[in-house]
C-alpha cells in the first residue's frame, strides 16, 4: 500500500481554494474531509482519505493519538482481541514489520503502535491534537460543514467523519458528595499521562466490568489496601494471555492472507474456530472437558468457539455459568467472598464478559476486601471516602471504573446541527437513527464510522468495512461530480427497524450497557447490530451495486440542494 506522503491533495471539484484575503482569523483550515477522532477508527479513515486524494485534516481532544488507547491508560488496561487482529490489515508491509510482544497486548505498546502507523504512513502533519469539537454546523447555503473547537479555531468541510468511539465518554453516578472527596480521583476512561503512585495508598475501585477487573489485579500488589465496591458480580474468565514466540511471530507473517480471509469471513472477527456441537451433543465427562478447554482458552473464545447453542439456551449457558462458579470458589479461599464473586442474575454474555488475569486470586490477600453494593449501597462519598449503610471508610486514591456512555455518548454532545439547524441529539431523542451505523437523515456529508448500529464484535475489522464504504462513497462522488450525499430516511428507518427487532437475537440482555440501561434516563435501545459483520458487508455491497440509491446525491450548486 502506497502511503500518501508527498502526494498533492486533488481538491474536490467544487471544494473552493480558501481565498486569503477573505479567510476569517478564526478559520483553522478548510479541507475536503475532517474526521473527528485520533483513535483506531478515525486515523485510518485519515489515511484513507489522503490516500483517495482529497485534502483531509483530523482533529483531537486527546493531547496524543491513540482514541480508547489514549485515554484508558490505567493500570493493566489491555486489548481483549488478540493484537494481530485488532490492529490494522491494510498493509502488509505494516503488519510485517511490527511485531506485537504479547498475544494481548498491553496499553503502553498499543499506544506506541498507533503512533507508529501515524508516523509510518506520515499522517500527524494532518492532525490537530487537543482540540475538542464543541459544534459543527451544516450550513445548506455553501453545503459545508462548519466545525468549532475548545481552541477557539473554525474548520471547514464538505464532510465531516466522527470517529469518536463507543466508549468515549466516561460515565460518573451521581452519587452524593462526589466532588466533595479530597483524595486523588480517578475515572479508568480519563487516566492521567503522569502514572498514578498507589504504593502504600489506601485505594477504593468502584465497578467490576471489563475496566475495573484489568485494574484491580494490576494495583493490588502495591497498594496499602484495596477496597472493591462491586455492584453487580460478573462472569469473568481468564485472558490467557502469553508472549507471540519467534516462531508464532514468523506464522503470524507466513499467514497473512489466511488470516485476513477467515477474519473477514467471521461474524464476529475473530480467528477462533466455531464448535460444531450443541452442550448437549456431549456426555456430562465430555461436556466438563470441553469446558476445562475453553477455560484454558484466549479470550473471547469462550464466547465464540463454545456450543453453539450456548447463548441461546439457558440450560447450556447455566451449565457453563456453574463450571465457571466452581473455578470461583476453588480460586477464592474466602466462601463468602466466593458467592459473593458468582453473579446471580444473569447468565455469561447477557452482559459484555471481561477477561482477567488473576483477578480472583486478589481477593485471598489480605489487603484486598470486597463491598457487596447490593446488599449495603454507597450512601455517598464523603471528603476523606466512601460511606456504604455498613459504615464509612477512609480512601487516599478513588477509581472510578464507571464505564461509560455506550454507543451515542460522544456524537451527542457534540453540537451536530445538519439541516435546517436539526440537533443530532434531538434526531435521536429516543435512540439512535442510522443507516449502516454510518449516516442519519437530515445530516448530509456527515459519516459517524464506528459509532451505534454497526455490527458487534472485534471492533476495528467491521469500523474498517464502514471506513472503506466512506471513502469509496467520496470517490464515487467525486467522479461523477456530486458533492452532497444524504440517505434516505427511508432506508435510515428500515436499517433501525432491523437493528430494534434484531435485538432479540443478540446475547445480550438489556440491562447490558448495549442498550444503554447503565445510563439514568437513556433510551433503552439496542446500540449494536445483532446482524453482525456479515449483515453490514451484505447491505453495503448492495448500496454499492445499487448505485447508492438509499441515497439522495446532489451538487451543492443545485437550486433544490441550496434551497433545500
Ligand atoms: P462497564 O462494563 O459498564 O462497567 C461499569 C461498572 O461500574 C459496572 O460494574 C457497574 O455496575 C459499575 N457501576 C456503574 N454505576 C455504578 C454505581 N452507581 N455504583 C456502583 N457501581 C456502579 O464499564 P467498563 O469501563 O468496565 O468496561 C467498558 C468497556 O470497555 C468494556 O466492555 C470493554 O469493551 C472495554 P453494574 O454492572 O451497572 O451494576
Amino acid at each position: 500500500m502506497r502511503p500518501p506522503t508527498g502526494r498533492s491533495p486533488r481538491r474536490l471539484m467544487t471544494s473552493p481554494e480558501p481565498a486569503q484575503d477573505q479567510t476569517p482569523a478564526r478559520l483553522a483550515a478548510d479541507t475536503d474531509v475532517l474526521v473527528v477522532g485520533a483513535g483506531i477508527t478515525g486515523i485510518y479513515q485519515l489515511f484513507r482519505a489522503l490516500e483517495a486524494g482529497f485534502s483531509a485534516q483530523l482533529l483531537e481532544a486527546g493531547h496524543g493519538v491513540g482514541g480508547t488507547w489514549y485515554w484508558n491508560r490505567y493500570p493493566g488496561a489491555r486489548f481483549d482481541s488478540e493484537s494481530y487482529t485488532y490492529g490494522y490489515l491494510f498493509s502488509k508491509e505494516l503488519f510485517e514489520e511490527w511485531e506485537w510482544q504479547e498475544h494481548f497486548a498491553q496499553q503502553p505498546e498499543i499506544e506506541r503502535y498507533l503512533n507508529h502507523v501515524v508516523d509510518r504512513f506520515d499522517l500527524r502533519r494532518h492532525m490537530r491534537c487537543g482540540a475538542r469539537v464543541t459544534s459543527a454546523t451544516y450550513a445548506e447555503s455553501s453545503g459545508r460543514w462548519a466545525v468549532e473547537t475548545s481552541e477557539g479555531t473554525e474548520y471547514r468541510a464538505r464532510f465531516l467523519v466522527a470517529a469518536t468511539g463507543i466508549l468515549s465518554v466516561p460515565y460518573f453516578p451521581d452519587l452524593p458528595g462526589r466532588q466533595s472527596f479530597r483524595g486523588e480521583s480517578y475515572h479508568t476512561g480519563m487516566w492521567p499521562e503522569t502514572p498514578v503512585d498507589f504504593v502504600g495508598k489506601r485505594v477504593a475501585v468502584i465497578g467490576t466490568g471489563s475496566s475495573g477487573v484489568q485494574v484491580i489485579p494490576a494495583i493490588a500488589g502495591e497498594v496499602a489496601s484495596l477496597t472493591v465496591y462491586q455492584r453487580t458480580a460478573n462472569w469473568c474468565t481468564p485472558l490467557n494471555n502469553r508472549a507471540i514466540t519467534p516462531e508464532e511471530q514468523a506464522q503470524l507473517r507466513a499467514g497473512f492472507e489466511t488470516m485476513c480471509e477467515t477474519l473477514n469471513t467471521s461474524p464476529s472477527g475473530f480467528l477462533h474456530p466455531v464448535c460444531d456441537r450443541q452442550a448437549f451433543d456431549d456426555s456430562i465427562a465430555e461436556r466438563l472437558a470441553f469446558f476445562e478447554a475453553m477455560w484454558d482458552s484466549p479470550g473471547f473464545s469462550k464466547l465464540t468457539s463454545n456450543y453453539t447453542d450456548l447463548t441461546a439456551n439457558h440450560a447450556a449457558n447455566a451449565l457453563w455459568c456453574e463450571f465457571i462458579a466452581e473455578k470461583i470458589r476453588s480460586i477464592v479461599r474466602n466462601p463468602e467472598t466466593a458467592e459473593r464473586l458468582i453473579p446471580k442474575d444473569h447468565l455469561y454474555a447477557e452482559k459484555r464478559p471481561p477477561f482477567v488475569t488473576g483477578y480472583y486470586e486478589v481477593y485471598n490477600s489480605p489487603n484486598v476486601s470486597l463491598v457487596d453494593l447490593k446488599q449495603t449501597p454507597i450512601v455517598r462519598v464523603t471528603e476523606h471516602g466512601i460511606e456504604t449503610t455498613d459504615g464509612a471508610r477512609d480512601f487516599d486514591i478513588i477509581v472510578w471504573g464507571t464505564g461509560f456512555d455506550f454507543g451515542t455518548g460522544a456524537l451527542s454532545r457534540m453540537g451536530i446541527r445538519g439541516r435546517r439547524g436539526l440537533a443530532l441529539e434531538d434526531h435521536w431523542a429516543d435512540g439512535p437513527k442510522t443507516f449502516l451505523g454510518v449516516q442519519s437523515a437530515g445530516f448530509p456529508n456527515f459519516f459517524f464510522p464506528g459509532g451505534p448500529h454497526a455490527a458487534a464484535g472485534n471492533n476495528p475489522r467491521y469500523n474498517g468495512d464502514q471506513v472503506d464504504f466512506i471513502t469509496g462513497t467520496l470517490v464515487s462522488l467525486r467522479d461523477r461530480g456530486y458533492d452532497t450525499i444524504e440517505v434516505d430516511p427511508a432506508d435510515e428507518e428500515r436499517w433501525t427497524s432491523m437493528v430494534d427487532t434484531g435485538a432479540a437475537a443478540s446475547p445480550f440482555g438489556e440491562s447490558s450497557y448495549f442498550f444503554g440501561s447503565n445510563i439514568p434516563g437513556k433510551p433503552r435501545r439496542y446500540l449494536l447490530n445483532s446482524g453482525g459483520r456479515p449483515k453490514l458487508f451484505k447491505e453495503i455491497r448492495k448500496v454499492v451495486d445499487n448505485d447508492y440509491e438509499a441515497f439522495r446525491l446532489s451538487r451543492s450548486s443545485d437550486p433544490a440542494e441550496a434551497t433545500a
